[in-house]
């Protein structure tokens, strides 16, 4: 008797430390006897089961059998129910026993996922009733939440508009219009944040104009077609939580940024609208931020969008930009003609016609061409004449030419001065608007001088220079007389060209 007392006494100091469950996998259900059960159980025991589930579980503990020694407020021998340090009941007796305290068939539960059993006997049992202790079930049912909405534990409402219970947990929802903070338990008006695409459009903070609510983060994109800018127009009734520093307004938990490609974003905040921001990009970005402190009112804005400009074009000499306008936008045209007597070289080379558009980058697409004066070519040139040129140079527009024969032999058709023009379709025109080519004809039997009175060749003299322009003296080893009959031909007599019975050469003719 005395070695079992002191195995038994081992016993129960190796589990009054506590006999957990694993901490890793919570069970969802399971058993509990007290030692040696269905056998009477030991003397002097101390021992606590601590039984858990899963989070978001409560514990039932259901007693099939109940078998302690029966004492008023069970003094002796008890198993004790608790949770933390809360007693939810101490139970000993049997089902009929006059003494004790029965826990019946109701069964007993936790109000969280844990539940801890202290079983103790004293030194002895009385003999004439072997009591056999206890054996009990336990598992996990789901708390529900929701059936409690609002904790009186002072951390508000589980869910701030929908609560739907779950196994092991609970989910909140939003009604239409609201989404879920990131807490996941309250609802706030959603950003309704987007991407805007269309030319114009409307843009406000949640709920504006009534004070905003926290927590806000929210991203509004207006991206338009390429080729256009954005200006964002605020509305009067601005407001959002700022800071007054030495250095001046900062916007350190409130803010609404402004951001665009290629510049430095603009934080606005404070209490005045910023009015009108003109922004040089097809896409800009607003994110608006509050934290879960302080009063912002908001904010509105209405959006636009323009065409981008285009540089003034500049002006070409000697042509004509059209249209004139005080502004050219993206996807204005712009035409160059040149003034009469000009033409369009760009390049280098010549073109037909000129137009360039401006760029949804706001560049022409092409630079503006330049009006080249025109050129008629030279002159044709004259048999027997030549050309001088009365006024401008180089065969330019509107250079006056005027043609002449070689005088005194030759003399022009019909015997006028003509004067030709280089003309705007770039031929040589003359001012009496005819084409035909001048010639010059030869002049024959046209003394320029004349001899004074008749003289017979008996006692002759000789006849002065240019007094008997169609009669020529020949010398072929002899002298002969000839006479011009054409431009080139004289006609002489035959023995003239004779020497010695033979024709001379060509080149004895002088
Ligand atoms: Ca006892
Ligand atoms: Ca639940």
């Amino acid at each position: 008797m005395a070695w079992t007392s002191c195995i038994i006494l081992f016993l129960s100091v190796c589990v009054c430390g506590g006999r957990r469950l694993p901490d890793s996998e919570p069970a969802m259900h399971g058993g509990v006897q007290s030692p040696l059960y269905p056998q009477p159980y030991p003397p002097n025991l101390q021992q606590q089961w601590d039984l858990s589930v899963p989070e978001g579980y409560r514990i039932t503990l259901t007693f099939t059998h109940l078998d302690i020694e029966a004492t008023a407020g069970c003094f002796y021998d008890s198993l004790s129910v608790f949770y933390d340090k809360e007693v939810l009941g101490k139970f000993c007796g049997h089902e009929n026993s006059a003494d004790g305290h029965y826990p019946g068939n109701q069964p007993i539960l936790s109000p969280g996922n844990r539940l801890s059993l202290v079983f103790q006997s004293d030194d002895n049992n009385p003999e004439r009733r072997q009591n056999v202790g206890f054996s009990a079930q336990y598992q996990a049912i789901d708390i529900d939440e929701c059936s409690d909405p609002d904790p009186e534990d002072g951390s508000g409402p589980l869910c701030s508009q929908i609560c739907l219970n779950t196994l092991g947990s609970y989910l909140c929802s939003c009604h239409h219009g609201y989404e879920l903070r990131s807490d996941q338990r309250g609802c706030v008006l959603s950003c309704s944040g987007g991407i805007f695409d269309e030319p114009e459009g409307h843009l406000f903070s949640p709920g504006y104009p009534d004070p905003l609510p926290h927590a806000l983060s929210c991203q509004y994109f207006i991206s338009v077609e390429s080729g256009f800018t954005v200006a964002l127009n605020f509305n009067d009734n601005f407001h959002i939580e700022s800071v007054d520093t030495e250095q001046g307004t900062i916007c350190p938990h409130h803010w609404l940024q402004v951001t665009v490609p290629d510049s430095e974003p603009w934080k606005l905040c404070g209490g005045k609208s910023p009015g009108l921001i003109v922004t040089s990009s097809n896409s800009v970005r607003l994110d608006f931020h509050t934290d879960g402190q302080g009063l912002s009112r908001g904010w509105s804005l209405d959006y636009s969008t323009h065409r981008v400009k285009c540089p003034f074009s500049g002006s070409v000499d000697h042509g004509r930009v059209t249209p004139d306008l005080s502004e050219y936008l993206y996807r204005d045209y712009i035409f160059v003609r040149c003034d009469q007597g000009y033409k369009l070289v760009t390049d280098g080379k010549e073109i037909d016609g000129f137009s360039t558009m401006c760029q949804n980058n706001g560049q022409w697409h092409l630079p503006l061409p330049e009006c080249h004066i025109i050129d008629c070519g030279e002159p044709e040139a004259l048999l027997n004449g030549g050309v001088n040129f009365l006024s401008g140079s180089q065969n330019q527009y509107l250079s006056v030419v005027q043609y002449h024969c070689h005088e005194p032999f030759y003399s022009l058709l019909g015997g006028m001065n003509v004067v030709f023009t280089c003309e705007a379709d770039r031929s040589w025109r003359s001012n009496s608007d005819i084409v035909v080519s001048p010639a010059c004809i030869p002049v024959c039997g046209q003394p320029t001088k004349l001899i004074a009175g008749f003289q017979r060749i008996i006692g002759g003299a000789e006849a002065p220079a240019d007094t008997i322009p169609w009669q020529v003296l020949l010398r072929s080893g002899g002298r002969g007389g000839g006479m011009v009959i054409a431009d080139r031909w004289i006609m002489t007599a035959a023995h003239n060209l004779m020497s010695n019975g033979k024709p001379v050469t060509n080149d004895a003719v002088q």
